[in-house]
């Protein structure tokens, strides 16, 4: 296969592209129009990129599979709390069977396929004595991995100390393929028990060489301090890249002389930070009056402290967020108004964060980018630079997985509009 007349991230020039056996074996730049046609005898195996970006896949760092599309069932979450969230959740959970549970996910992983992601990392909620989602999502996992690479969280929604046979559970999800652990600390019973869950969470990961991702201090409350707790056992247990923190919103209500101390022992850990901003600015806030606080965690402080943060959407149409339709690029405009960064150097190069930063989250960067020998996983936007495409909200031209095309679409036609020149 061939791409030509391709634009790379960060780079003035058009490049063609050649990949073999499912890798890339040449990236080389071409002149700088697009007079490059593919030669006729390798028409039908050349990808015209025409001018637009090609870019390493999107990656979904953050979302819950076993919950979408189950909004309203069997109630609506009507105060928009992620605690009435909870709630909601734990009546949908009795009624889940594997079928269920199947068609949802392969629903929403061709949607996310559609859209550009090729790496998916899910939690899914094992606060349930049939563990029937992560039995299921774990033996979807070969089926789809010609689309996406998936990691599965073993979620503790309900909590590791403040639910029966909370620990048990974590370690049967391990048995049954879970590829991270994940913890709820702000949400278990006593701080004690948050604390507690943390030294666990890290200790089960080290025991299984897994990776760690918690939903940590994911609440307004400036006193949820799991973070430190987190980093601190990252640090000392020397698992820093391996652990990830999701949410972090009370960081947005840390007082500023905390969170500076806090930033020194943030780097030193060197973990990972996921933030959902769609679904953080509709989360959160909800117990203010006026002025409602936004609730987001500090993605440009921390990007500007030089660590690693990525965006993810979190929900697609489940209790806790209604809307949501597997655009990373949606989620990423809105984390740019919401987290001030529409400054030119932010917004420059503002697709890490949800491409590479993600990946490195994932810890999957060793077979990521787009680099000669490394597998020709790649999409094509509309747009040519970061900038350009988050303007236009560009769609997917392509998505092309180890050589193999999976999505190609022709952007929407305008048929008739107004003469206004
Ligand atoms: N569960 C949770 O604790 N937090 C969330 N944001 C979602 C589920 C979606
Ligand atoms: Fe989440």
């Amino acid at each position: 296969m061939n791409i030509i007349n391709a634009r790379l991230r960060g780079q003035p020039s058009l490049y063609s592209l050649t990949v073999e056996q499912g890798c890339f074996s040449a990236i080389e730049p071409q002149s700088d129009t697009l007079t490059a046609t593919p030669e006729s005898d390798t028409i039908s195996n050349t990808i015209d990129a025409q001018g637009n970006l090609l870019s390493a896949p999107f990656v979904e760092p953050h979302i819950h599979l076993d919950a979408v599309l189950t909004a309203g069932q069997p109630n609506w979450n009507q105060s928009g709390t992620l605690f009435e969230g909870i709630e909601r959740w734990a009546e949908r959970k009795p009624m889940l069977t594997a079928e269920d549970i199947e068609q949802r996910v392969l629903k929403t992983v061709q949607l996310l396929v559609e859209n550009g992601v090729q790496y998916i990392r899910t939690h899914v909620d094992v606060t349930d004595p049939s563990l029937t989602a992560l039995k299921t999502i774990a033996g979807l996992k070969e089926k789809l991995s010609k689309a996406v690479e998936l990691q599965i969280v073993a979620f503790p929604q309900e909590g590791i100390c403040s639910f029966p046979n909370g620990k048990q559970l974590m370690e049967q999800a391990v048995e049954h393929g879970a590829d991270v652990i994940g913890g709820i600390p702000h949400f278990e019973y006593t701080r004690e028990y948050g604390v507690e869950s943390m030294h666990w969470v890290v200790a089960l990961a080290k025991k299984h060489g897994l990776l760690v991702d918690v939903h940590c201090d994911e609440i307004d409350d400036e006193a949820s301090r799991f973070l430190e707790v987190l980093a601190t056992a990252a640090l000392e247990q020397d698992m820093g890249e391996r652990v990830t923190a999701s949410h972090t919103t009370a960081m947005h209500s840390y007082n500023n002389a905390y969170c500076s101390k806090l930033f020194r022992l943030l780097k030193k850990s060197k973990i990972n930070f996921v933030s959902c901003p769609t679904e953080s600015i509709h989360l959160q806030g909800r117990f203010d009056t006026f002025p409602k606080r936004r609730g987001i965690t500090r993605v440009k402080e921390l990007r500007e402290a030089g660590m690693n943060v990525c965006l993810a959407q979190d929900s697609i149409q489940d209790p806790w967020y209604t809307l949501g339709n597997g655009k990373l690029l949606r989620v990423l405009d809105a984390g740019l108004h919401i987290c001030h960064m529409m400054g030119y150097r932010d917004l420059s190069t503002a697709l890490d964060l949800i491409t590479q930063n993600g990946a490195k989250t994932l810890q999957v960067e060793e077979q990521y980018g787009i680099e000669v020998g490394k597998p020709a996983n790649f999409i094509i936007l509309q747009g040519s630079d970061d900038l350009s495409v988050i303007q236009q909200q560009g769609e997917v031209l392509y998505s092309v997985r180890k050589g193999e095309v999976l999505v190609q679409r022709e952007p929407a036609y305008l048929v008739k509009t107004a003469t206004l020149s």
